[in-house]
């Protein structure tokens, strides 16, 4: 039996355990974005300040996020800024910190590169590790999420965080799909060779990273062999640049709208984690086409 059979046979997980709790993936999750970051594509700069930043979370939890996702540096599509250890330690960790003890029922994410950012933020009490190079950029990071036992989102990317964002590496031949997933599956084995249990891992196909729109949407068709590597989905596409191009919407808050159409298909083809900005949308429409899917899409 070939690879693509077996993978495809596989049963899907029901669960994904994060650190000190197991998630349901009996319906979908939703994962509202805490970005405390001066220049993140859409909502840089607005919750800046730990107080602004706590207060946006406690919003997206009441509109029904199932985790939260906390950011200190961007990876803007017109090219970041990388910023140092200091810097990102300083944005995020007191948010971290401050939403564990006032939340302590909701699980929540540390996006960065970065193990002694992720080490902090797990000090603090973060239950997952989203790290939007899949393990590439630093090898200390696997170890730190291994020993922790925390659940890690692996995202495909190409490139530094200053450039992923944007079409420099967006360099693919006839299958971009292919190349996605034989590098998904490389970030996984870096992971294993970490320590990190394979049942701990999420995989994320990089939406808009690396990719021009037509790469993004072809991803997004052809999730199912994403999917079949055997691990829960992610998907980011939040408000992302293709949307802005197939719907002509210009300032990213506007397209909301275009964010569920695309949501939804992807909970039509595997997809069971969303990383969202407009929570109460995704919630709704989530759990309504994923009961009008039968529940078992
Ligand atoms: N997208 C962004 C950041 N982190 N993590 C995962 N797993 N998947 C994604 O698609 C993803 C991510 C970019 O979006 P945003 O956080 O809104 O912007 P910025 O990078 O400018 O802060």
């Amino acid at each position: 039996m070939g690879d693509a059979v077996a993978a495809s046979t596989r049963p899907r997980p029901a669960e994904w355990p994060v650190r000190g709790r197991v998630l349901s993936l009996a319906r979908p999750i939703i994962v509202g974005i805490v970005n405390v970051t001066p220049d993140s594509f859409s909502d840089g700069g607005r919750y800046l300040a730990p107080d602004a930043a706590i207060a946006h979370a406690e919003t997206l939890v009441a509109e029904g996020a199932d985790l939260l996702d906390v950011g200190g540096e961007s990876t803007r599509p017109q090219g970041a800024l990388p910023i140092d250890a200091a810097e990102e330690l300083r944005r995020v960790v007191p948010v971290v910190r401050d939403l564990v003890r006032r939340m302590p029922e909701v699980p929540v994410s540390v996006d960065t590169v970065k193990a002694e950012v992720a080490r902090a933020a797990l000090d603090v009490g973060a239950a997952v590790v989203n790290d939007v190079s899949g393990f590439r950029l630093d090898p200390a990071l696997a170890p730190v999420c291994a020993q922790a036992g925390v659940g890690v989102i692996l995202m495909h990317s190409r490139g530094g965080v200053s450039d992923m964002g944007t079409y420099a590496h967006a360099t693919y031949g006839a299958d971009v799909t292919g190349e996605v997933v034989d590098e998904l599956g490389l970030a996984v084995a870096r992971g294993e060779a970490g320590g990190v249990a394979a049942e701990r891992i999420v995989l994320d196909p990089g939406i808009g990273f690396a990719k021009r729109s037509e790469h993004s949407l072809r991803l997004l068709a052809e999730l199912p062999r994403v999917v079949a590597l055997g691990h829960p989905v992610l998907v980011g596409v939040s408000r992302k640049r293709f949307i802005g191009e197939l719907t002509g919407v210009k300032e990213p808050e506007g397209r909301v709208f275009g964010t569920t159409g695309a949501n939804v298909a992807a909970l039509a083809r595997g997809a069971r984690l969303f990383r969202v900005h407009d929570v109460r949308a995704a919630r709704h429409a989530l759990d309504v086409a994923w009961a009008a899917l039968g529940g078992a899409a």
